[in-house]
């Protein structure tokens, strides 16, 4: 058949069973836009901004087995998709962003102006340190080619995005092809190199050895799709596990291996027993700052520790005592489960991270008059069923709140951008996910939704049926705790007296034809959920909580009496336990620092 390069292309992606394309109309790119629409197989969604095109790409990748692709024009559409490119490049999730180029002709290259066609960016240059691989198609001959390398690069070895900026004349020029049969895309994926048998003799001798071994589960586990074999070999082993927050929904809270998310913000429990494992082996995490806290040097104090990672960078900017393994996570694991002996069942090791688990699992806070967004959590957490996805916002204290304290369920699916913590991920994230078969919730807050609040409108227009819980405390109000804590209550910009209004979203929905409530209590939330939760249409609940809540437990920096700065230990969580409690669940290893905090504030 005859046709343009753009409509070979989609025939190629739908091939691959690459059909969903999330995208906004230009000039630039409008040989692609038509290609998108005539192709049969391609789905097509509209956003109101490419910001939002390329998050909701990233989400469907992230809960699919496929690739989200977003499709956005030259220059102001290429721009806009950079925050969605960025976040998959953090996150290590797989994207395919093809964005429209002037033609060949008008293509300034290095004459020295700003710009020489209609709208024309060198968007290529602006990606390039965030993306896998950017490229302008130059020959259309080459074109397929080009396509094939860049999937392969999106889905191997660390996964990232990728960017192909197609000139108009390109697009549009006709090309003569059969159609493509369908294809697998794992056929595209590049081997992984074998594992040095060395360490993982060594490794597979830690793990015999060990009394109090722990594995520490990350977003890398996912990116080499290897949760089946991560799940088997727990069980397996009989081996306790922390997860990263983009695991959280690895295995549900209740279960007797799970230990939890450990962190700066975190409960108190993962941290404890953290600190108390002998070997740490940590798979596909980079351990930043905000899982190894204040000193990574006292990460996992009493423990040898291993890391595996795909990433040879991730290895190496470690503390000289954390073991690098180069390995993608898939390769280790299976290699572990075929040659590991278990622990025995319910050993002395699982029963101490159960006792110390129970003991704080139900850390509260204290009852206030006004609706605290712990209370709001802990109902979500038995409110919302089992195999649903959870899509959430990405920054703000109501997101920590909730990462730190929702209990989760089996098989619920939970997301957010990690690394880059973009405002504005929670609405475009949950269209990307849309009509994926599951029962669809989104968690996200007030001054995060105003980022992206166009896509209200989109998810009406797809005919989304999901629940929203969108936190209403006045605005930031994590950046007020900041201007609290850092700059004596001098407010700026973060709320209603401080030049930020947020309106009652709520009503905005409404005016938009989304069934929308207002929920002030707890009772009130309560008997909300209880009636529509279970309702076929698209609803909105604002839930109006405190507007100055603190986040907990938090390892904080402490001030002393003379004026020094004491950051507290990764087990020593504020608000402060007595010593004598702290003792007791660190098998009476204190570090001196909970003594001198203790004493010099
Ligand atoms: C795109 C973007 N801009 C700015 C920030 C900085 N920032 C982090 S949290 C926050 C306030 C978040 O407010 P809200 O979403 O209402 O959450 P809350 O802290 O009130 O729970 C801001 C401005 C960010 N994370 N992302
Ligand atoms: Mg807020």
């Amino acid at each position: 058949m005859k046709d343009t390069i753009s409509y070979y292309l989609m025939d190629y992606f739908a091939s691959l069973g690459l059909k969903k394309v999330f995208f906004v109309p230009g000039g630039g790119n409008m040989f692609l836009v038509d290609a998108i629409g005539r192709h049969p197989e391609i789905d097509f969604v509209s956003t109101h901004n490419e910001q939002a095109a390329v998050i909701a790409a990233e989400a469907y990748t992230r809960l699919t087995n496929s690739i989200g692709i977003a499709l956005v024009t030259t220059g102001p559409g290429a721009t806009n998709s950079i925050t969605g490119i960025a976040g998959a490049w953090l996150d290590s999730i797989p994207l395919i962003v093809i964005s429209g180029q002037v033609k060949r002709n008008d293509i300034k290259k290095n004459c020295g102006v700003r710009q020489k066609g209609p709208q024309e960016i060198d968007i290529v240059s602006m990606v390039k340190n965030i993306t896998k691989y950017a490229k302008t198609i130059k020959n259309k001959n080459n074109i397929l080619n080009e396509v094939q390398k860049s999937i392969s690069l999106t889905i191997s070895g660390r996964p990232g995005p990728i960017l192909l900026d197609i000139p108009l004349d390109i697009q549009a020029s006709e090309k003569v092809f059969k159609k493509f049969k369908k294809q697998n895309l794992n056929s595209l994926r590049l081997k992984s190199k074998n594992i040095n048998q060395l360490q993982l003799k060594k490794i597979i001798d830690k793990i015999r050895e060990s009394k109090k071994p722990l594995f520490l589960l990350g977003q890398g586990i996912k990116s080499a799709q290897a949760i089946t074999i991560t799940k088997k070999l727990v069980k397996k082993l009989n081996i306790p596990y922390l997860v990263t927050w983009p695991m959280l929904d690895f295995a549900p809270d209740c279960h007797k291996l799970n230990m939890g998310r450990p962190g700066v913000v975190a409960k108190r429990y993962p941290n404890l027993i953290l600190q108390n494992c002998d070997l740490l082996i940590s798979i596909g995490a980079r351990l930043d700052r905000v899982v190894t806290a204040h000193n990574p040097k006292n990460f996992a104090k009493n423990a040898n520790i291993y890391c595996i990672d795909v990433d040879i960078s991730e290895l190496e900017k470690h503390p000289k005592r954390f073991n690098g393994i180069h390995s993608d996570a898939k390769n280790f694991i299976s290699n572990l489960l075929n040659k590991c002996e278990p622990k025995p069942k319910n050993n002395l090791w699982v029963k101490e991270c159960n006792l110390i688990k129970n003991y704080f699992i139900t850390d509260k806070i204290k009852k206030s008059r006004k609706l605290s967004i712990y209370e709001v959590i802990d109902l979500l957490s038995k409110k919302l069923p089992r195999d649903s996805i959870i899509a959430t916002g990405s920054s703000g204290l109501s997101i920590e709140a909730f990462y730190t304290h929702f209990s989760n369920k089996e098989n619920q699916r939970i997301f957010l951008t990690t690394g880059l913590g973009a405002m504005g991920y929670g609405f475009p994230a949950l269209v990307g996910v849309n009509k994926l078969n599951k029962q669809l919730f989104l968690y996200e807050s007030d001054g995060s939704a105003m980022m992206n609040l166009q896509e209200l409108q989109t998810l009406k227009t797809i005919g989304s049926k999901a629940k929203i819980f969108l936190i209403n405390n006045n605005g930031y109000a994590s950046i007020r705790n900041t201007q609290r804590n850092f700059f004596k209550g001098r407010y700026i910009g973060t709320g209603s007296n401080s030049g930020l209004d947020t309106p009652s979203i709520s009503k905005l929905s409404c005016s938009l034809g989304i069934k929308s409530f207002k929920c002030r209590s707890l009772k009130e939330l309560e008997s909300k959920l209880d009636k529509y939760l279970i309702k076929d249409e698209l609803i909105l609940f604002e839930i109006f909580v405190q507007e100055n809540e603190n986040l907990f437990p938090k390892c904080s920096t402490h001030n002393t009496d003379n004026g020094n700065f004491i950051s507290a230990p990764i087990e020593d969580m504020s608000p402060l336990l007595p010593l004598i409690t702290l003792k007791k669940f660190t098998n009476n290893k204190l570090d001196k620092l909970s003594e001198r905090i203790r004493n010099e504030i």
